[in-house]
């Protein structure tokens, strides 16, 4: 993992909002976890404190139609490409105002009219999902390309294998993402991952796959450009391995649980390669963002924070008589109409 700074091929007002949606989501994490500390979010959360290059040089390239599946880790993807801060925060802390109106919480997150196909608590259970989404638009020509996300612990899992196989029979658009964050829980992928790289996989069902530097906003960019346009173009589907690191803990618990697995010299080392901070310091250092507009920009950032959390805690709790509602279809004939059967003992 290279820290050199290299002169920055983009215009300076693309170039200034891939650091603010960087930043953007690492102070939603820093805002999460006090709040969880502080019991107003209830459970657990998995911070993407680290990978904010992936999910914001990916999403940087894709049109608001395209379509994404998220994972567990979902909080980044989602504001990435689009989602609403103050809906995010509410659902978070129970809110009948959230995206899920308090009935998913952090890892059910969706916005269909974001192309946002959902969070999901279900390790690589996003990815088939995606490939739907890439059928349909394929079907309808819409030119919609599918992008999911997925960490390198499910990269072993049988069907993210299936999809990458059905995808390079049937050309989809596709833009398989793994963030490979160096763990799944606390096993590291040296000891769970055969081969030399999980980017080679692809070469397996027909497909180009490449490992990009996951901390290098601009080096994901531009490998997800390419990618893209090879979608769309109907070329077919292209497996992006993402290096990065998860900064923190696997989740919010893991402070508390005190999981030793491994060193702090490992992680110091990491964050030297902190996405956020080194896109500032290149922006800095090309003239592009000074540390005084940087402060503007990061102050903006706070009050959006402030008036999403302050959003969430003037909302209502969910009535609990509407428990059961948008949970089954009840579209099917037979079906008894809403709040009938439920209720009726
Ligand atoms: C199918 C399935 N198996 C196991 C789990 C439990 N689990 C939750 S997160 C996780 C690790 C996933 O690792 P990785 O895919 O690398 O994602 P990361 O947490 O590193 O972002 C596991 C095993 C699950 N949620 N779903
Ligand atoms: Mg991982």
């Amino acid at each position: 993992m290279s820290t050199v700074s290299t002169a920055i091929n983009l215009d300076a007002s693309t170039a200034k909002e891939l650091y603010r949606k960087m930043r953007l989501i690492r102070r939603f994490e820093e805002r999460v976890i006090q709040l969880v500390n502080a019991n107003e979010i209830a459970g657990v959360t998995h911070e993407y404190i680290g990978q904010e290059a992936v999910a914001v040089g990916i999403c940087s390239v894709l049109r608001p139609s395209d379509v994404i599946t998220s994972t567990h880790r979902g909080h980044g993807h989602i504001i990435a490409k689009g989602g609403e801060i103050k809906r995010m925060m509410a659902e978070l802390l129970g809110r009948s105002t959230g995206y899920n109106k308090a009935k998913g919480g952090s890892m059910h997150i969706a916005d269909l009219s974001l192309g946002i196909y959902g969070a999901n608590g279900m390790v690589a259970g996003g990815v088939p999902i995606a490939a739907g989404a890439a059928w349909t638009s394929k079907i309808q020509k819409t030119g919609i390309v599918a992008v999911p996300f997925f960490g390198d612990g499910a990269a072993n899992q049988g069907v993210l294998h299936e999809t990458m196989n059905l995808a390079g029979i049937w050309k989809l658009p596709m833009v398989f993402v793994c963030e490979n964050n160096q763990y799944a829980v606390s096993t590291p992928v040296s000891y769970s991952t055969a081969g030399p790289a999980i980017g080679m996989r692809a070469a397996a069902y027909g497909f180009p796959g490449f490992t990009v530097d996951g901390m290098d906003v601009a080096a994901v960019r531009e490998a997800a450009g390419q990618a893209v346009e090879r979608a769309r173009a109907g070329a077919g589907p292209t497996l992006l391995e993402c290096a990065t690191y998860r900064l923190h803990g696997h989740f919010t618990a893991e402070r508390a649980l005190g999981l030793k697995y491994r060193d702090q010299e490992e992680i110091e080392r990491w964050w030297l390669c902190d996405p956020v901070t080194g896109w500032a310091r290149r922006l800095e250092e090309s003239e592009i963002l000074d540390s005084s507009a940087r402060g503007d920009l990061d102050q903006q950032i706070e009050k959006l924070l402030d008036e999403a959390v302050e959003y969430a805690r003037s909302s209502p709790f969910p009535d609990p008589a509407e428990a059961l509602d948008d949970m089954y279809v009840r579209t099917y004939p037979g079906l008894p109409a809403r709040g009938s059967a439920w209720n009726a003992k």
